[in-house]
């Protein structure tokens, strides 16, 4: 409706950068690609664009690597060129938020190279967290979260060896990341989502998880002080005109210390992950979506949904399995990729039915599967390195987009991909997809420019009706139903409705199972 926030309610894109169009011919994605593509993106019609991390960077983690938070790396393009894609975004009516890495650098920062040289002892390294002995903390990309180096000391990374943590205590860390987003709201970005938000900050002294530690309670999450940051990370932010906001990657399983991040005067908006990790199941489903708005309403804050992103398996391909869970194992986890695709539909209209805003990850529109017979010499994921092949790693979800063509590369660029395409995907390109009215992409056109123009949709509330077992059926006002039906069996439409959308066809006038409908109310 009018008047409300843009991002209490936005249908935000995540753009994949080395992943979504390739304009230099090297095989990766760039800011050229992008920059061509930006008609398809306001054609799909959604709000915002989330560009993961576009920094120079050796890409030992794909980008989540930083060097330098104030330059585009050379693969990606030149800092003219993202000024230029800011401005040709924000003609196209298109947000821009980008991606802010506070939790780690690079190991080729110059601050973590000024550590090395400093040497035990040095003011460098308290910017870091060294130590003379490691904990027992984990890596959470496998193996430990200390590397020794050669004089001796050790240093913590939560991720990648690549990626040391900062030591967030250090006001020389504080005073330089709220000059880096300056940097960026100066250059006209419209907000950021935040890596890691919740573990900035470590328990004083880096203690031992020891046996057993509570999941709540780990001593490098959700500790209280990181909220500090937060709030004068929104007093910078609410400095600059328009309306520009934050979004958290926050992955607090417990509803009241996630919603303490969603307070007025910290984070706009944070991904909502319990729903994304939820198994395509009626009445799991229908629990998350009460506890998070049980957990939003009061902190004010607009709901997020989410399927899919750069870190977890697609959801056509989640979907599609009895076990839906959504990291990457092994080899042979078969999916059903055809029941996957009916839930993946139905799952977009519910998510876009939902109070609050959405998230895309690319390819979704497309309908695209997790790529499980990636080479292995072929990924790049550090996750697949640190734990000897033992897990796929996230390679599977960022393929290169199927643009248009026969065969790979299918327009992503002129020649090779940096990761193999399945030439299945012929049918599930771009150009393929637009000329077929009961496609993936058509179905995400249609629901998209419904829920621009309907004001019942995004930023609100919502009620439950009564329904049978295993169907989600709730009501938008003014006048709005979905309709979910997870159950085996075909089920009535409530009375007095009109289609306005359905993921797949009636069957003699009934909703057939894992199909979603929205309704128009009052109408017979
Ligand atoms: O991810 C944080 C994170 O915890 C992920 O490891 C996530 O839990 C996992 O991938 C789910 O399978 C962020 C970025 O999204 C990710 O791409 C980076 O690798 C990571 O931070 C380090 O910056």
């Amino acid at each position: 409706g009018g008047g409300v926030s843009w991002w209490r309610g936005a249908a935000i894109y995540q753009v994949y950068l080395r992943s979504f169009a390739d304009g230099s011919g090297d095989g990766v994605g760039d800011l050229a690609g992008l920059r061509a593509r930006l008609p398809y993106l306001r054609e799909l019609g959604v709000d915002a664009l989330w560009l993961s991390p576009w920094y120079v960077s050796p890409m030992a983690d794909a980008g989540y690597d930083v060097a330098d938070y104030r330059d585009i790396d050379p693969l990606f393009g030149t800092l003219a060129e993202a000024d230029a894609l800011i401005s040709e975004a924000h003609d196209h009516r298109l947000r821009v938020i980008v991606d802010i890495v506070p939790n780690h650098t690079s190991d080729r920062h110059p601050w973590f190279r000024a550590a090395l040289a400093g040497g035990p002892g040095s003011p460098e390294r308290e910017r870091y967290h060294f130590r003379d002995a490691p904990n027992d903390w984990p890596s959470r990309f496998g193996g430990p979260a200390w590397t020794r180096v050669p004089d001796g000391e050790w240093y913590l990374h939560l991720f990648d060896s690549s990626q040391p943590d900062l030591n967030w205590e250090h006001p020389d860390v504080r005073a330089e990341f709220e000059s880096i987003l300056r940097f960026w709201l100066d250059r006209g970005v419209d907000g950021f989502r935040i890596d890691v938000a919740d573990r900035l900050v470590k328990a004083d002294g880096l203690p031992d998880l020891g046996p057993g530690p509570d999941p709540m309670d780990l001593p490098h999450a959700d500790r209280p002080e990181v909220h500090e940051i937060y709030r004068s990370w929104r007093k910078l932010l609410d400095s600059y005109p328009g309306e520009r906001m934050f979004v958290g990657e926050i992955w607090v399983s417990d509803p009241a210390r996630f919603a303490l991040y969603l307070r007025p005067d910290e984070l706009h908006t944070a991904f909502n992950f319990p729903f994304l990790r939820s198994p395509w199941e009626a009445d799991r489903l229908r629990a998350v979506i009460d506890s998070t708005l049980a957990s939003h309403g009061p902190a004010g804050a607009p709901p997020t949904w989410v399927l899919s992103n750069h870190d977890v398996t697609r959801h056509v391909t989640r979907y599609g399995r009895s076990d839906t869970g959504y990291t990457q194992r092994t080899r042979d986890e078969p999916a059903d990729l055809a029941l996957g695709t009916r839930r993946g539909r139905a799952a977009a209209l519910l998510t876009m039915a939902l109070p609050g805003g959405v998230y895309l990850y690319q390819g979704d529109e497309l309908g695209l599967w997790e790529v499980l017979d990636i080479p292995a010499e072929l990924r790049q994921d550090p996750v697949t390195r640190r734990t000897n092949g033992a897990e796929l790693g996230r390679d599977g979800c960022r393929v290169p987009i199927p643009w248009e063509g026969a065969d790979p590369p299918f327009g992503f660029g002129p020649g090779r991909t940096w990761l193999p395409q399945p030439p299945e995907w012929r049918a599930l390109t771009v150009a393929a997809q637009e000329r077929d009215p009961d496609s993936m992409l058509s179905l995400y056109r249609t629901a998209l420019r419904i829920r621009g123009d309907e004001p019942a949709l995004g930023d609100g509330t919502m009620t439950w009706l009564p329904a049978g077992p295993d169907v989600l059926a709730f009501t938008r006002d003014p006048g709005f139903a979905c309709v979910v039906n997870l159950s085996r069996a075909p089920i009535e439409l409530p009375p007095h409705t009109r289609v306005l959308l359905l993921s797949g066809d009636l069957a003699h006038g009934l909703l057939p199972p894992d199909t979603a409908a929205w309704l128009q109310q009052g109408e017979p």
